[in-house]
């Protein structure tokens, strides 16, 4: 059985993640369109769930659920730093010790740089972090540092294991590795090699004294790293391991593992969200036809979800781990949005502040001077490493005349001012804000936007 795996791709902006009182809605039990949308009542519940539960130090469910908690904020397009104060983030960056607790300190290390990409923070360079477990933050450095030369092997040095080369994968790509590098290539050679007969893959190697053949969530998880590593969806690999989950769909629809007592399927809402990833990332539909039996995966998990938004595990469990509700529903939420992993936001908000130090910004759209805009350094950020030639501002997506690396705000750390010419801005009387973009110089898109008051000319 599973294993904990990590994260996955793809958001865009960038709300608020506002704090709702619980919703109590009634869960929907039949979705004739997918994905779902981040503000469709599902998504929402859950999410308002997992921000109802967060402790004061900003944990959600503990250590390893926050990481997975943090993913799934960010497949729905929220700011996790946003979430909490301390943030969800900020409990992450802060408690890099707890890694002494990992079984597997490979993919503790995996699931820590998928929550850190969805964050839009640097794997290499996420807090002060543990000076054992990833010194200066730099868990990148530390996961490589496990990787063998054929795979990723736990801090015992097991090479009987394949969820840490499945989720090592993933976090290699999320952390903007060359999918053809030789630690991915390496890693994707070990996974096919050890791909059972029946097309599945299991989290171990039949050499693990514990191997009991395939199960659908670390065939799911195969599918979408073979993906993310560049394999077409139409290739052996994907193809054998596509009939072996549909060999194992259970007539609901849904997917689950074997009891290892009864050996009956226990169908549940973590095994039907990691296959609806995978069938997503494999450029499949979960509601077609092809996965619908009596009914689709997608309407089978939603059966999972209570009245107060949470994801259960799968009903009638008897042991502590399906308490584990913020895990399970931080699963739910990509699989619900169509997301697969690794989470990777599309833009990343940054602070910028229009005339820096005064309070409205008061700009005439006519004036033939220039306007000030800096980008700041905050725990997040670092505004030094913004390409300023990528820079934009204004509705005329306008560059700037000037930039210059300075403590703009006087509180030590190093910001980024640059000016715009006014007139070539294109804000116009009445417009209330202004929005400036650009990219970092290692290639993540930025977004900030901040207030303004046009007034007439003197
Ligand atoms: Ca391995
Ligand atoms: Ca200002
Ligand atoms: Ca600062
Ligand atoms: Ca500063």
């Amino acid at each position: 059985m599973s294993h904990r795996k990590l994260m996955g791709p793809l958001v865009t902006l960038v709300l608020v993640c506002t704090l709702i009182a619980p919703a109590m809605t009634a869960p929907a039990l039949a979705y004739s369109s997918y994905p779902l949308e981040p503000d469709d009542d599902e998504v929402e519940d859950a999410l308002d769930y997992l921000e109802g539960v967060q402790e004061a130090d900003g944990s959600i469910g503990g250590y390893n659920p926050s990481a997975w908690a943090v993913m799934a904020i960010a497949a729905a397009g929220e700011n996790p730093h946003e979430c909490g104060d301390p943030s969800v983030v900020d409990y992450l960056r802060d408690n890099a010790g707890l890694l002494a607790d990992e079984y597997n300190l490979a993919t503790g290390y995996e699931r820590m740089i998928l929550a850190i990409v969805a964050a839009c923070e640097d794997p290499s360079a996420f807090g002060a972090g543990d000076p054992t477990y990833a010194p200066d933050g730099d868990y990148l450095s530390k996961l490589k540092e496990m990787h063998n030369g054929t795979q990723f092997v736990d801090q015992w040095g097991a090479t009987d294991l394949l969820n840490d080369d499945f989720w090592g994968v993933l976090a290699l790509i999320a952390a903007g590795e060359d999918p053809d590098s030789d630690m991915i290539q390496s890693c994707v050679a070990f996974i096919e090699a050890n791909q059972g007969e029946d097309g599945g893959w299991s989290w171990a190697t039949p050499d693990n004294t514990w191997y009991s053949g395939s199960d659908v969530d670390d065939t799911a998880v195969g599918i979408i790293a073979l993906i993310a590593a560049g394999e077409g969806p139409g290739s052996d690999a994907i193809a054998d391991a596509l009939a072996y989950l549909h060999t194992e769909q259970d007539d609901t629809g849904g997917f689950g593992f074997e009891d290892w007592m009864s050996g009956e399927l226990v169908v549940n809402s973590a095994s039907t969200s990691w296959v609806t990833q995978a069938i997503v990332a494999a450029g499949q539909d979960p509601i077609s036809g092809d996965w619908t039996l009596d009914d689709n995966p997608v309407n089978v998990l939603l059966t999972f979800q209570e009245e107060s938004g949470a994801f259960i595990w799968y009903p009638d469990c008897g042991w502590p781990g399906c308490e584990a509700r913020e895990r399970i529903t931080s699963y739910a939420i990509p699989a619900l949005l169509g997301v697969p992993y690794p989470v990777i936001p599309t833009v990343c908000p940054v602070s910028i502040d229009i005339k820096p130090g005064s309070f409205p910004n008061s700009i005439n759209p006519g004036s033939k001077g220039v306007i000030p805009v800096a980008i700041l350094t905050t725990a997040s950020f670092d505004a030094s490493v913004v390409d300023a030639s990528t820079v934009l501002f204004g509705p005329a997506t306008v560059t700037a005349v000037h930039h210059a690396l300075e403590d703009v705000d006087g509180d030590g750390d190093v910001d980024m001012i640059l000016h715009f010419r006014t007139q070539d801005t294109g804000i116009s009387s009445g417009d209330t804000e202004a929005t400036l973009t650009g990219e970092t110089a290692d290639g993540r898109k930025i977004l900030g936007t901040d207030s303004l008051r046009t007034v007439p000319g003197q």
